[in-house]
């Protein structure tokens, strides 16, 4: 049975799941790799991976989703099976990143345009092909005293837009990601209005590329402070403000809202999700979609050697659940020490 985009949506929103970012490109996995003194190949990858993939009671209860990249969605574990047979054995949809990254804007310096477009509907129809039920398009905004410019702001969510609807067109449930970074001195309130117009700016262009809404899933950052500015919004700030912005900005018919984590520390990825959702009832879940958040403990752990496979599915399994949590409003700081 084909499934709507409208189920597809829904099932990666369903009570007590979100997704797991696995799409790292091959730049961005070396230098995770790097940090734990693993060589980044085709085979350490795929280990990686799989693993992950492999942690069955955390995938089964808390992962929706995952999203892969070119290279793994093609892949196969150590003996034989497709990593995406073993997400779809888990009862999780495989989802693959098709934008090509973001490049410098020309005539904007600083600023970056996300590219992938050319070519994009063969793609999609490929990866359906391959098992993708969705996928993932990150436009980058980042803040100084001089930017985001309307024209990267708009460049950036009309390619959003078209990809949107390409992905539809094919079948896949399309994940917007508008990333406005968190690098900077900026205060959360400057966060806000930039997130506000980003918003603004998507959701209507949207709208003009007649995509369907109730078949799309909005990756969005929360409104934080920069990393760099002397005064740090508390969880509680972060919740009110991230909901405000979202209430003025993200139609009801958006099935769901999964946040990307963007640098913030594991913990406080997970406190700031669950502080939101105890302010419900909202007109969308809200949910994860981490890489870094989900990851960054794992990977310790493996520290690229096998003999810690098992301890590193530990440390994945226990920041699933305590995402899954929080994506229900019901996680307790000193669960984290249980
Ligand atoms: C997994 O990282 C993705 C970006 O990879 P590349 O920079 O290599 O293309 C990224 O788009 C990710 O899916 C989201 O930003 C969420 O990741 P974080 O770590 O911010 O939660």
């Amino acid at each position: 049975m084909t499934e709507s985009l409208e189920q597809i949506a829904k099932a990666m929103v369903a009570p007590g799941k979100g997704i797991l970012a696995a799409d790292e490109s091959s730049g961005t996995i070396k230098k995770r790799f790097d940090a734990i003194n693993t060589e980044s190949t085709e085979t350490s990858r795929r280990d990686y991976r799989e693993f992950m993939f492999r942690t069955t009671d955390a995938m089964k209860n808390h992962i929706s989703g995952v999203i892969l990249y070119d290279e793994t969605i093609r892949q196969k574990a150590a003996d034989g099976t497709p990593l995406v047979d073993i997400i779809k054995a888990a009862g999780s949809i495989p989802g693959i990143k098709v934008d090509a990254g973001a490049k410098p804007m020309a005539g904007f310096p600083g600023e970056t345009i996300t590219e992938g477009l050319d070519g994009l509907d063969e793609r999609l129809a490929e990866y359906y092909k391959l098992g993708a039920r969705f996928a993932k398009w990150r436009a980058v905004i980042d803040i100084s005293p001089v930017i985001p410019t309307n024209a990267c702001i708009e460049a950036n969510t009309e390619a959003l837009a078209r990809y949107a609807a390409l992905c539809q067109k094919n079948g896949i449930v399309p994940i917007v990601e508008p990333e406005v970074l968190m690098d900077g001195d900026h205060t959360a309130d400057r966060c806000f209005e930039v997130t506000e117009t980003t918003l603004r700016s998507l959701f209507n262009a949207l709208a003009r590329h007649n995509v369907l809404l109730e078949g799309t899933i909005l990756k969005p950052n929360m409104v934080v402070s920069g990393k760099k500015c002397a005064t740090q919004a508390g969880v509680q700030e972060v919740a009110e403000k991230t909901i405000k912005v979202f209430k003025r900005t993200v139609p009801a018919a958006i099935p769901g809202i999964v946040f990307l984590s963007g640098g913030q520390s594991d913990e406080l990825a997970t406190a700031h999700l669950d502080a939101m959702n105890k302010l419900g009832p909202l007109p969308w879940a809200l949910s994860f979609s981490y890489g870094r958040a989900l990851q960054a403990a794992p990977q310790k752990a493996w520290a690229g050697k096998k003999e810690n496979v098992a301890a590193a599915q530990k440390a994945f399994a226990h920041r699933a659940k305590m995402n899954s949590l929080a994506s229900l409003g019901t996680w307790k700081a000193d669960l984290e020490k249980a």
